[in-house]
């Protein structure tokens, strides 16, 4: 019962998304008519976004619904709650109302191939982006747009290395360790996957750092706050927290101050994402590393969602700009950072 409600709310919101989308191109049908739109005139893209887990999500999310209204294109949205099953449900309705494209954010690398066959024999292009997957057929989609996740973790770790420069020697005369925590996001997500991976091979010629512990905190605050009051209980010899994302970085500063620690200087903190909140943090000494991923991809995820509709190749991988913010550098330079 709870399956068949379930569903048929799924459908009826996405049957009121065009509805309203299709309201909302009508009442600006005449302003279409003007150059300026002409190359995403009347397409209509499926996205499926995979919730609003973070702030970096929701800042995900705006910039590709802005991009669409910007370029007259249709977008037909739908949040997954952070359920694959979700997802599915939601590719295999925009293919039920033939969508131009599909554009998703897959919450983890597996599971995919049946429903991209689906709309590979609907003849519907599908954009990946943000996090990556693993399919059999690579031909299932046409092309991945987002973060390097593998580099962010390397660069994760590159600080590390740099910051802890003196620890080989300490190592090898005393055989004491420089002891790191990880909290990572999402499991089975390719940025999880990525970012832990980039770290450890940066670090695995050094033995002198050593992992102590590591939890997926689901890339959300709330977990990032219980598992440091948990870390912090376990562990009094901390050095270093890389986390994958701020949002659980937010947690685990807010559960240090609690305990009467001072982050970034009792412990030394590496995030990622680069929200405004990391940023003042880093400002404020809390943080000693942020290290940038891009939400704002919506008019390139746009602008490769209209090449598809215009039956045009795109290319199969496509990394956004991204910066490192080290605790050095003149954090008065930073912009705003709009999230
Ligand atoms: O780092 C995190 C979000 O997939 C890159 O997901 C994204 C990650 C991002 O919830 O904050």
């Amino acid at each position: 019962m709870i399956h068949g409600r379930k569903h048929i709310s799924t459908q009826f919101r996405i049957i009121l998304c065009i509805l309203i989308t299709c309201c909302l191109v009508g009442c600006g049908a005449q302003k279409k008519k003007s150059s300026q739109f002409e190359e995403g005139d009347g397409i209509i893209v499926g996205f499926s976004q995979i919730g609003a887990e973070s702030a970096w999500r929701t800042c995900n999310t705006r910039s590709v619904q802005e991009a669409a209204v910007q370029r007259g294109v249709q977008l037909v949205y739908d949040n997954a709650e952070q359920k694959q099953e979700n997802q599915i449900k939601a590719l295999r309705s925009f293919i039920a109302y033939q969508v131009d494209v599909i554009v998703f954010v897959p919450i983890v690398t597996g599971g995919w191939d049946n429903v991209l066959q689906e709309a590979k024999d609907a003849g519907i292009p599908v954009l990946v982006t943000d996090r990556k997957i693993d399919v059999a057929d690579p031909s299932l989609y046409a092309g991945f747009i987002g973060t390097d996740s593998l580099k962010e973790g390397r660069n994760a770790g590159l600080f590390v290395l740099n910051k802890f420069k003196n620890a080989r020697e300490r190592f090898d005369d005393t055989g004491e360790h420089v002891n790191i925590v990880e909290l990572f996001g999402t499991e089975g997500s390719s940025v999880a996957l990525g970012r832990a991976e980039g770290f450890r091979e940066v670090l695995q010629t050094h033995p002198e750092f050593r992992i102590i512990y590591s939890e997926s905190g689901d890339f959300l605050r709330s977990r990032g706050y219980e598992l440091a009051v948990e870390f912090l209980e376990m562990h009094e010899d901390i050095d270093i927290i890389f986390s994958h994302n701020d949002g659980m970085t937010l947690g685990v500063i807010e559960a240090m101050e609690e305990r009467g620690l001072a982050p970034g200087t009792d412990i030394v903190i590496i995030t990622i994402d680069a929200q405004q909140a990391a940023i003042d943090a880093l400002r404020e000494g809390k943080v000693n590393c942020v290290i940038e991923c891009n939400p704002k991809t919506g008019p390139e995820i746009i602008k490769l969602a209209e090449r598809l509709a215009a039956g045009e190749k795109i290319p199969r991988l496509q990394y956004v700009h991204e910066e490192v913010f080290y605790e050095t550098d003149d954090l008065s330079l930073i912009e705003p950072r709009g999230y």
